[in-house]
């Protein structure tokens, strides 16, 4: 690395490769190593002179999460460590990874909220699970691959293009959700600049509800719907991609969508997923969801049998891991990265009860010891499976309540009644599990009144943690169609779907009522002494007490501290007309609804998960 002349041109050249410095001065004959122990950790060292290892030790126990902290045993080492094993060129690295040549590049691409994103600011990144699980296929049939995951490198747009000219990949594939899905476009159009040849894949929730408007530019070349491990290992490994179920393609100017994939209702077929290729020492868990650091997520299931308007998942095949896989899968993650908390990502976690209960009877024989967390319905949930999951490790279950109205529950199709949920909570509370309820504002049929009783209501329940959205009619779902066809929709450009900004237009109450009454229950419900009273017992980590202050700036007071990295303004401002340069039409349509693209008809929904929740199916009006 080249020597900067002033000490502030040399921290910012170390920013700019993602580095924090921590020390006030770097000194101008500095070598520099990133170093990655076995827990991941990854931290810089500043040599004066390159014999004597010691001196400046560039770490923050405030700086990432609370595994950044050493032990003993750590610090020993690092002062008796030979330099001449570890020093190496900064700028050989780009994130936390070498890059080296692979057939495959699998990106994860950045996710930027905007600056009035009530969110914004506030950490939060896992591993995207998605291509963790194709990667891992694709390494166990023998492709070479590597993960680029943009978001929590925080990567500039020169550097993706360093990273994939380095890389030179064949093949290029990556996950799009709505919200990041004009940032993958963007990326596509890097690829081609950069390695002309390599084609582009894209797949995940949005892409594939959208498969006509996403081949609409030219730099990506295919989309692949439904699961991708076995799809895309075909594609790179030499089938004729337009030959492959569950694969879009542009013929002239025809978009051609060959006939979905079958569902696989085997995901112990998949090997674990690819964590190592990810890193792991840089994801930090969702504020208020975690009890243990460092926190990594995982899934038992996919899919699920609900039929909420406002979700993708909703009537997806529901698929299940082995709960021994699960749990072997745990211990992994906790010997070999030092793990201490999972998420459950999972739909529904609980969906499954018998499953459920196997896991949580291993978690306890084998003492694990990981602490846990899941999203859970109300009327999926029962004092045996409360009891068992709080024996198992679990401190906390997600609910989505979604509103405090029965109507508007029977309008967006989740039509819990009130007892069962509270019920559910007060199941957990004795379990002594920790309960995070979510509810969503601007819902089909909303008026200021209904949430009204859904902010009281969210009071009422009484849960530790509340989360608050605002309806977000994403592709693929019934919400989408409704508010599309009846132009109850403010616009169709994806960068505005972030979660925080409100895109309907209801007949029932304005758009600016929603946001103002957004912004008025985070403050309403976190400024009550009982809640910060809550919050405060369960302080164990500083980085707890970091997260809650940020929070109570940010969430309630709405101010913004700190900054943004400058790197992240690399991926602002685009929009579709930018990448959409091609004008085509579909020859074959494929269903628009996620469930309609994700469903076997070889499944007999009814015969899927607990006797509770299948009840609950048969007396849900569609
Ligand atoms: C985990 C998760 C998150 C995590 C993401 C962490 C991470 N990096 O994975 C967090 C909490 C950060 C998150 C945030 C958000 N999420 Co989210 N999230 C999920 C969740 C629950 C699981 C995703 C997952 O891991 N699935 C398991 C994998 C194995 O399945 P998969 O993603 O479908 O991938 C398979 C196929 O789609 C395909 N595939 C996917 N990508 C690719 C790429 C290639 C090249 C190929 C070939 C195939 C392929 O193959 C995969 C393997 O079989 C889904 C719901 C769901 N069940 O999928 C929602 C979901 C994806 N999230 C959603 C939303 C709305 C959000 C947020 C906007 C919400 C928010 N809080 O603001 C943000 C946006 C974040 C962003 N980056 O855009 C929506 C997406 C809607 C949409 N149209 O975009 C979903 C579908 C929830 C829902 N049910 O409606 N989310
Ligand atoms: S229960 Fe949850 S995951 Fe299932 S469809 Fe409803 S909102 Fe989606």
């Amino acid at each position: 690395m080249p020597l900067a002349k002033s000490n502030k041109a040399r921290k910012l050249a170390l920013s700019r490769i993602g580095y924090e410095t921590h020390v006030n001065k770097v000194p101008a004959n500095f070598e520099f190593f990133p170093e990655k122990n076995q827990v991941g950790h990854n931290f810089c060292l500043f040599f004066p002179c390159s014999s004597i290892p010691s001196l400046l030790v560039s770490y923050s126990p405030f700086r990432r999460h609370g595994s950044d902290r050493l032990g003993t045993q750590k610090w020993f080492q690092l002062f008796t460590m030979k330099t001449e094993n570890v020093v190496m060129e900064a700028s050989d690295r780009i994130g936390s990874q070498d890059w080296k040549k692979s057939h495959v590049l699998l990106i994860n691409p950045p996710w930027i909220s905007k600056e009035d994103n009530i969110w914004n600011g506030i950490k939060a990144a896992m591993p995207p699970l998605s291509l963790l699980s194709i990667a891992a296929y694709l390494e166990q049939q023998g492709v070479t691959v590597q993960i680029l995951d943009i978001h929590v490198e925080k990567l500039s747009a020169h550097q993706v293009r360093e990273v994939v000219r380095r890389v030179a990949p064949e093949w290029v594939g990556m996950t799009v959700m709505t919200a990041t899905s004009v940032a993958s476009h963007q990326i596509s159009r890097i690829v081609k600049e950069v390695c002309p040849d390599a084609k582009v894949v894209f797949g995940g929730v949005h892409a594939e509800a959208l498969p006509l408007e996403t081949l609409s530019n030219s730099a990506v070349d295919y989309v692949v719907r439904g699961d991708g491990e076995f799809t895309f290992h075909k594609m790179v490994t030499g089938a004729d991609p337009t030959a492959l179920n569950g694969v879009s393609w542009r013929n002239g100017s025809a978009v051609v969508n060959n006939p979905p994939v079958e569902v696989n209702m085997d995901l112990d077929q998949y090997p674990r997923p690819a964590y190592h290729l990810v890193p792991m020492h840089k994801y930090y868990p969702t504020i208020g969801a975690y009890k243990k650091l460092p926190a990594i997520n995982m899934l038992m299931t996919r899919g699920c049998p609900g039929k909420c308007t406002f979700c993708n998942s909703a009537n997806t095949a529901l698929r299940n891991r082995s709960a021994d896989r699960v749990v072997e899968e745990i211990e992994h993650l906790r010997d070999t990265y030092g793990i201490r908390e999972i998420q459950f990502y999972d739909d529904t976690f609980t969906v499954n009860r018998q499953n459920v209960l196997r896991f949580c009877e291993l978690m306890k024989k084998r003492k694990v010891g990981v602490s846990w967390s899941a999203f859970i319905r109300a009327d999926c949930f029962n004092e045996e499976l409360a009891r068992a999951m709080k024996d198992a490790g679990c401190h906390q279950v997600l609910i989505g309540v979604e509103s405090g109205d029965e109507q508007i529950l029977r309008n967006i199709r989740k039509p819990i009644q009130d007892k069962r949920t509270k019920q559910s909570i007060e199941l957990a509370r004795k379990a002594g599990i920790e309960t995070r309820c979510a509810f969503i504002f601007g819902s089909m049929g909303d008026t200021l009144e209904s949430m009204e009783r859904t902010l009281d209501y969210s009071i009422e329940l009484d849960s530790e943690l509340a989360i608050f959205n605002v309806s977000t009619p994403y592709p693929g779902t019934q919400l989408f169609e409704w508010a599309r066809d009846n132009g109850y929709l403010v616009t169709e450009e994806w960068s505005e779907f972030e979660l925080s900004t409100f895109l309907l237009n209801l007949p029932t109450v304005s758009n600016e009522k929603v946001m103002e009454f957004y912004a008025y229950a985070h403050k309403k419900f976190y400024s009550r002494p009982i809640t910060m009273w809550r919050r405060a017992k369960k302080m164990r980590h500083l980085a707890q007490i970091r997260d809650a202050i940020n929070a109570f700036f940010y969430i309630v007071l709405r101010h913004k501290v700190g900054r943004r990295g400058e790197v992240r303004s690399d991926w602002l401002g685009y929009k579709k007309a930018d990448f959409f340069d091609l004008s085509l039409s579909e020859a074959d349509k494929i269903p628009r609804l996620t469930y309609e693209l994700r469903q076997p008809d070889t499944v007999d929904v009814k015969a899927w998960g607990s006797d509770a929740f299948r009840k609950s199916i048969e007396t849900t009006s569609l």
